[in-house]
């Protein structure tokens, strides 16, 4: 299904009124309203192939009905979510979930709703039908050489899908670790890794970017191969100026300072793609800033610092919403999420950044405190529903989603029953 524009514009005319009003008194209080309402509306988060259908956890899925069931229907999904938000540009996909059996096909489908491809993503953690090897043991970390190669060949093919549909850059998140102490030497394992990443980098096109994801633990419970930023930093520099770290807010341990993650790797220029969720106890996948609204505004006071003062050119990072979806409809959720990292994004281009380096030159604790918490504080909605009617998307995207009714016309479509391919 399409978004019909005259839909979006007739449901804002509703809401049009309150949220002029609402600007003009935000306006009066912010000087460079219009230049942060630009940097929003410039803004674009690429949405996981995954995401669009139900997770699950391993006691079990529930459906929600007119879920995507191939890639065409996924790349529909993204486009409603674009049409709605016009933040979502890019869809993120999933090798071999989301294999393009006709690359031409998919690429003008794509092309149509204003969508491309974001980094592509390999799978070594699961086994595939027909697979040779196994990779219970690992993948580009295994002790035999058969198994790492594999995960190697299917890396690569992951980059050749990638070449065909325009994207530029691969993930690569390993499962690979261990479970038992005494079960996995450390170090060779870290060298098999290496020289397989190695492998791989080595087929990635001049134009392209690999991005090093890090996990602490999960699926392996006593160790990772690739566990922590240094780790994946250390990947990274070993491998070549195309390779970066890839930093999931999710992937870290209770209460670590993520922001001061992001502003080591930026002061590096290290910082290659950014994956977004939220999580109370572990990698949760829960939606964008539901549980720490604050952490995700101090996140982006790094960023925004980090893109404004870049001697080490780091790359405008590679944004992606990484969560999952048990309960909500996926595209509701993921217009939260985007919604959620819009707002700390404009809450943190709010800071005064002179006024807060000079508190900190003097260390006036107290002053910087204040300067951070009132631009967290203030209410950035209108500069959101600005950046969106500027660019032809709605005021309100929930409230346009529910209003037409899409979910229910996506079940007429397809059907109750159908399930997306993914986790
Ligand atoms: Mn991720």
């Amino acid at each position: 299904m399409q978004i019909q524009k005259d839909k979006i514009v007739a449901f804002n005319e509703s809401l049009l009124a309150e949220h002029k009003d609402s600007l003009s008194q935000l306006s009066k209080k912010h000087q460079n309203l219009d230049t942060i309402i630009d940097t929003i509306a410039a803004f674009n988060i690429a949405i996981p192939s995954w995401a669009l259908g139900a997770g699950g956890t391993r006691f079990g899925r529930f459906g929600f009905g007119g879920e995507p069931e191939n890639l065409e229907q996924k790349i529909e999904d993204v486009g409603v979510i674009n049409a709605l938000t016009k933040s979502a540009n890019a869809i993120s996909l999933h090798i071999p979930w989301d294999i393009p059996k006709d690359a031409e096909a998919i690429k003008s489908k794509a092309d149509s709703l204003g969508i491309q491809f974001d980094a592509m993503n390999s799978n070594t953690f699961q086994d595939q039908e027909n697979q040779e090897h196994s990779y219970k043991f690992g993948s580009l970390c295994h002790t035999d050489k058969a198994v790492r190669n594999q995960a190697v060949a299917h890396n690569i093919e992951v980059i050749d899908y990638g070449i065909t549909l325009g994207s530029k850059s691969l993930t690569v998140w390993l499962a690979d670790g261990s479970n038992f102490p005494g079960q996995l030497n450390f170090r060779r394992a870290f060298e098999n890794t290496l020289a397989s990443l190695k492998k791989i980098y080595a087929h990635l096109p001049a134009d392209w970017k690999l991005f090093i994801e890090y996990k602490p633990y999960e699926p392996n419970f006593y160790s990772m191969v690739i566990q922590d930023w240094g780790t994946s930093h250390m990947l990274a520099k070993d491998l070549g100026e195309k390779a970066y770290t890839l930093v999931d807010l999710g992937h870290h341990l209770p209460n670590t300072n993520i922001e001061h993650i992001v502003a080591t790797l930026m002061t590096r220029g290290m910082l290659g793609g950014f994956h977004f969720n939220d999580s109370k106890y572990g990698d949760d996948d829960l939606s964008v800033g539901v549980i720490k609204p604050y952490q995700l505004f101090l996140i982006f006071n790094e960023l925004v610092y980090g893109m404004e003062n870049n001697p080490a050119k780091n790359p405008i990072p590679a944004w992606m919403i990484d969560a999952s979806h048990n309960l909500k409809d996926p595209l509701e959720d993921l217009i939260q999420s985007i919604e959620a990292i819009e707002t700390a994004y404009a809450k943190a281009l709010l800071i005064d950044q002179k006024a807060l380096e000079s508190a900190q030159m003097e260390n006036d604790v107290v002053a910087s405190q204040r300067i951070l918490q009132d631009a967290f504080n203030t209410d950035v909605k209108a500069i959101l529903a600005e950046a969106r009617l500027r660019n032809g998307a709605a005021i309100d995207p929930i409230a346009t989603y529910r209003n037409i009714d899409v979910r229910q016309e996506l079940i007429n479509e397809r059907g109750m029953n159908n399930a997306a391919t993914g986790l």
